[in-house]
């Protein structure tokens, strides 16, 4: 018996999304995404790298699936991406785009790995960009028609359909801050498409219900941070509590309570009466599982020049960093707490991504000795482990990622993989964190 031992049923899985692996870019009738536009304009990715071949896994899912079924894993996230079902984001179905997930899903069933499909992760259709995307209302209303068309082929054989993977991200990373496509900088337009993907979120959620065939689990996945003043001195606890409300409370509050705090922020406050629509927020609290992704925190310093939060993230001296990010166990822990203990959803929990880009390759012998992943997940694990003998009710923990992918607007660069993919010859190699986290599954927890 492991030390920490996790419940019966435990779900163990892995992670993934559709343009950070697929490849096959314009294949089978695929439509452009907002990230192809993206990543094909020069200096928006690093080395001008893009998903148009990423890790193949369009043609490649088959082998993936073999390597799901030696880690032994109980499940596997991934996303659809809209553009292969409707390659104008509206419209004509693309049968050829269906027909993938169909294979994709029936594979894994076949070697018992339950699917956990997540309908956007990031990709919008550029024909829907060119109307405005998340930023233009109708686009809430497209995606839950985009839903029901992928409800009608999963829901005989998915029980869990995730609706958006960090619409945080995606709204704020890529309207505000310029990092991510669309590429705009913002805040007003981070604002608004932060509302329309919650609240296609709730749209999505009504079509998925009327439409699933069989009884599914309708979620949503939130890359949450607990964020920390980084000295006890008044102004730099408020810059804390601003930036808590823009990173954490700006998702959790419409989706687990119905409210939001974005009329703390001046922006909010002026755009709240026209963008916010009555019954918008009602919609948007529907959920019967929230997904957490946690990576790291946030120290903040009090700085004006910061737009929105008036705060500066800063960088403790003396602790452990990756390739991306603090390294920092307990914080998943507490935001686990914090959310069972502020919020009381009454929807499950999981942890739906946690991972670390480790600079790791090939060694001599064609092993990848990943050391440092493999304490990362230990620490992390335990700190879940610690959480659900706290009372939290965590039903899985998913790692991120299945394989090396595309890490976005760094391109190839950080590498999450517990499989690791030479990039010119497409080869898998499983890395030592791989085998550890198998062992982890198969005795279903760890030593401490
Ligand atoms: O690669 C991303 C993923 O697409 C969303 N969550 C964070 C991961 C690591 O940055």
């Amino acid at each position: 018996m492991p030390t920490l031992t996790f419940p019966k049923d435990f779900v163990w899985g892995a992670a993934t999304s559709a343009y950070q692996i697929e490849g096959a870019w314009n294949e089978d009738g695929r439509g452009m995404s907002i990230w192809d536009t993206f990543s094909h304009t020069p200096g928006k990715v690093a080395n001008n790298e893009n998903g148009d071949v990423a890790v193949d896994h369009y043609h490649r899912y088959k082998d993936d699936i073999r390597l799901m079924t030696e880690l032994g894993l109980k499940a596997y996230r991934f996303s659809t991406a809209w553009t292969r079902i409707l390659p104008d984001g509206t419209g004509k179905v693309n049968k050829k785009g269906l027909d993938f997930y169909d294979r994709l899903i029936d594979e894994l069933l076949k070697k018992k790995i339950e699917p956990y499909v997540c309908l956007f992760h990031w990709d919008l259709p550029q024909a829907l960009q060119d109307k405005g995307g998340w930023t233009n209302r109708d686009t809430a209303y497209a995606f839950a028609d985009y839903a029901r068309i992928v409800t009608g082929l999963v829901s005989d054989r998915v029980k869990v359909v995730f609706t958006h993977n960090e619409p945080w991200v995606a709204a704020i990373v890529g309207h505000f801050l310029g990092e991510h496509a669309p590429g705009f900088k913002d805040p007003v337009q981070g604002i608004k498409a932060l509302h329309h993907l919650l609240l296609s979120h709730g749209l999505a959620y009504e079509a998925i219900r009327a439409s699933a065939k069989k009884p599914v689990k309708i979620g949503i996945t939130l890359n949450l941070n607990p964020v920390y003043p980084a000295s006890d001195s008044k102004k730099d606890r408020e810059a804390a509590n601003r930036t808590d409300a823009m990173l954490n409370r700006s998702v959790l509050d419409p989706l687990l309570k119905g409210t939001t705090p974005i009329q703390e922020f001046a922006v909010g406050k002026m755009l709240s009466s026209s963008l916010i629509k009555d019954g918008d927020m009602g919609k948007i609290k529907q959920l019967d599982l929230l997904g957490v992704n946690y990576y790291s925190r946030s120290v903040m310093k009090y700085d004006a020049k910061f737009p929105l939060v008036s705060a500066a993230q800063t960088f403790p001296e003396g602790n452990e960093y990756s390739g991306m990010w603090e390294i920092f166990p307990t914080g998943i822990y507490e935001i686990l707490m914090r959310v069972s203990k502020d919020y009381k959803p009454s929807c499950e929990l999981m942890v739906t991504e946690n991972g670390i880009p480790v600079p790791d390759g090939l060694d001599f012998d064609g092993r990848v000795r990943d050391e440092r992943r493999i304490r990362y997940l230990e620490s992390h694990i335990a700190q879940v482990h610690r959480a659900v003998q706290d009372g939290v009710p965590v039903k899985g923990y998913f790692h991120w990622s299945l394989t090396d992918n595309f890490e976005w607007a760094l391109g190839y660069g950080p590498r999450f993989g517990l499989v690791y993919v030479d990039y010119k010859t497409l080869k898998r190699t499983i890395k030592d964190s791989g085998r550890w986290f198998a062992n982890v599954i198969r005795r279903n927890g760890l030593d401490a």
